[in-house]
């Protein structure tokens, strides 16, 4: 089970417009997509750093999962996205090593990418993800 890189980390932010000015103003990286994901309730703007990316995660939603971490921690780091190969057998894997799986099976997250989230209760208060990008 060796993660490839990391993909990216994922913020969490109130306003997306907002923070973009600072991230391209103030660190002069540039926003290269903004994308709506409905099923995780969030809209994401995304910056290139190497080959890992910041994605910006505005809720669009209040009972949605960045909408309920805004609420409870404020604005900040909402998760760390390893990129793996084969994520139907790293889901596996881990849950044999006694990890809390938030997702059993991949879903489609931003980016076509599929992706999946382990417990930030199982992975030393860390919101984990698992993304894997079919060709
Ligand atoms: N990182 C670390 N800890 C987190 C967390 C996060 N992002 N979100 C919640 N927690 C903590 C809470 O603070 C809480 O801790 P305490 O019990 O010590 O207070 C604990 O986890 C449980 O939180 P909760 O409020 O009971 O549960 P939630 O209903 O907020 O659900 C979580 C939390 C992680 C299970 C849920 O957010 C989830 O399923 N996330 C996966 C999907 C997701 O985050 N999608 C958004 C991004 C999508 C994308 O990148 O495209």
């Amino acid at each position: 089970m060796i993660p490839k890189y990391i993909e990216h980390i994922g913020i969490a932010v109130k306003n997306l417009d907002d923070a973009i000015v600072y991230y391209e103003k103030v660190l002069g990286l540039k926003c290269y997509a903004v994308e709506e994901v409905k099923d995780q309730k969030v809209k994401t703007a995304f910056f290139k750093v190497g080959q890992t990316k910041i994605e910006l995660l505005e809720s669009t939603d209040p009972d949605g999962p960045v909408g309920k971490f805004i609420e409870k921690r404020g604005e900040g780091v909402h998760h760390i996205a390893f990129s793996v190969n084969n994520l139907p057998e790293k889901l596996k894997e881990v849950e044999q090593k006694g990890v809390q799986l938030l997702d059993k099976a991949p879903k489609k997250g931003a980016e076509g990418f599929d992706i999946a989230f382990l417990h930030p209760k199982s992975t030393f208060g860390v919101l984990t993800e698992f993304c894997e990008h079919k060709e």
